[in-house]
């Protein structure tokens, strides 16, 4: 089989740049690095077959520089841009832009990334295709609409941006005395954040866990989902833990969420790797919103469904329909810590050199990491430095494995939150797989939140 792409552009940096790296060697392809000047030293510029240096450290002049990006893969005839997560993985301009120079998109077209980026037109396509959302209310024009709906819905509500996502910007209301001013403040942090005003409120769940579906579309017809992960051990909307499967769930509850993300991704013609990010409370799941790109967690995925979903992502992109159909089957268990470079109390972040590191390893331990000893930690981005994943045959043994392989794991020169994560392993609620989304709140009072 002659590969799907010469070479693919990596519009990325650290650990995911190297994830794709290392799909596209595996596959044939030859790849791009392009990286800031805080970056000429990181691993995915050595490991890449050819880098381009992009700009100076600031993302805003070079991850984020759609003319650099651009310009370094026509220099370096790069036939496709692989954009990773964060950055412009879900910036539906910069894929407009790609397709127009005649450079592959490896995602979903333009127009299914900026659908999914309103989250009111989102929440309204799902409806429409049978997927349960909670009760809320389409963007609101006025304090009087916002009122009318709080008496139809009840209290508490939240307020979220159309433009949001992630949890930055939502208002909590917990009845109808502050809802005018709560809105207003809304308004304006969202116009100020995302350059668009409008927002829209649903009824607020208090105590839900975030249960997340990975699904695919080769945009020949060919849908499948691979399961669930649960991702409720998060603080200020960054997730630390993921896993996969839930606990939470039986074959029933599964086998029902799974219906519901083939009848989403069917009724907007998904193509491409996907996420469908759900609460989940009292025996009930609703739709919060679709993530387009590939995500940080997707390797507990990876681990427990036995496919490589990069290189399903590349060859979908070019192409190919997927062999992943009908139901295939998770086996054990996979859990994924995010190690990051920060004080595990304040969690203020904390860049430099690494001095000594010992990376776990042995039976079911994958670490997916830019790091080496003597790497300087840049100020200047996302503070995770490597994903540690463990992978066994039930939760009760990920969990022993996990706690093994953070024994063995030696970060010295600067601090991060491996401290935090023994603690988390040895939480009975953790043991138990009693989660939600507040269990880290709980574990270090209101200092987290
Ligand atoms: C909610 C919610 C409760 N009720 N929506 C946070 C991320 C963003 N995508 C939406 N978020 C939430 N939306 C309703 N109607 C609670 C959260 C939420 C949350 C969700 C997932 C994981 C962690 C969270 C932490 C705080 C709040």
């Amino acid at each position: 089989m002659s590969p799907p792409f010469k070479k693919i552009l990596i519009a990325n940096r650290g650990e995911i740049a190297l994830r794709v790296i290392r799909a596209c060697r595996e596959l044939g392809i030859r790849s791009v690095a392009v990286h800031s000047t805080a970056d000429a030293n990181s691993l995915h510029v050595k490991f890449a077959d050819e880098s381009v240096c992009i700009g100076p450290p600031p993302s805003k002049q070079s991850y984020l520089n759609i003319p650099a990006l651009i310009s370094a893969a026509e220099i370096t005839a790069a036939d496709a841009i692989h954009p990773g997560y964060g950055f412009l993985a879900e910036n539906a301009e910069f894929a407009e832009v790609c397709e127009r120079c005649k450079i592959r998109w490896i995602g979903p077209p333009p127009a299914l990334m900026r659908l999914m980026g309103d989250k009111v037109r989102a929440r309204a396509a799902m409806q429409s295709s049978g997927v349960p959302t909670l009760p809320g209310t389409g963007v609101l024009d006025s304090e009087k609409a916002a009122l009318e709906a709080g008496e139809r819905i009840g209290y508490p509500l939240i307020i979220k941006a159309s433009a949001g996502g992630g949890g930055r910007g939502m208002k909590v209301v917990e009845g109808p005395a502050r809802f005018g001013a709560l809105l207003a403040t809304a308004r304006s942090e969202a116009l100020a954040g995302f350059g668009n005003p409008d927002v829209y409120v649903e009824r607020y769940l208090t105590h839900p866990r975030h249960i997340e579906m990975q699904v695919l579309g080769d945009g020949q017809g060919g849908f499948a989902h691979l399961g669930e992960r649960e991702c409720s051990i998060q603080r200020r909307h960054q997730k630390l833990i993921e896993e996969a499967p839930s606990a939470a769930l039986d074959d029933t509850q599964r086998a029902f969420i799974g219906d519901i993300a083939l009848k989403a991704i069917r009724g907007i013609d998904y193509s491409s790797v996907g996420t469908l990010e759900f609460l989940y409370q009292d025996g009930e799941f609703y739709f919060m919103e679709m993530n387009t790109r590939i995500q940080v967690e997707h390797t507990v995925t990876e681990q427990v469904y036995g496919v490589d979903l990069v290189r399903e992502q590349i060859l979908m992109a070019a192409g190919e329909p997927t062999r992943i159909k009908g139901q295939l089957k998770p086996r054990g268990h996979a859990i994924e810590v995010r190690v990051n470079a920060e004080d595990p109390v304040s969690f203020a972040p904390w860049p430099g050199k690494i001095t000594a590191l010992n990376l776990p390893g042995g039976l079911g331990v994958r670490v997916d990491t830019h790091i080496y000893d003597q790497y300087v930690v840049p100020p200047t981005y996302d503070s995770m430095i490597a994903k540690l994943i463990v992978t066994a045959d039930d939760r009760p043994r990920a969990v022993a494995r996990l706690s093994r392989a953070l024994s063995e794991f030696v970060v010295e020169g600067i601090r991060t939150n491996l401290p935090f994560h023994r603690r988390v392993v040895e939480h009975p609620d953790y043991l138990s797989g009693n989660l939600d989304t507040h269990f880290v709140e709980r574990l270090l009072g209101p200092q987290a939140t």
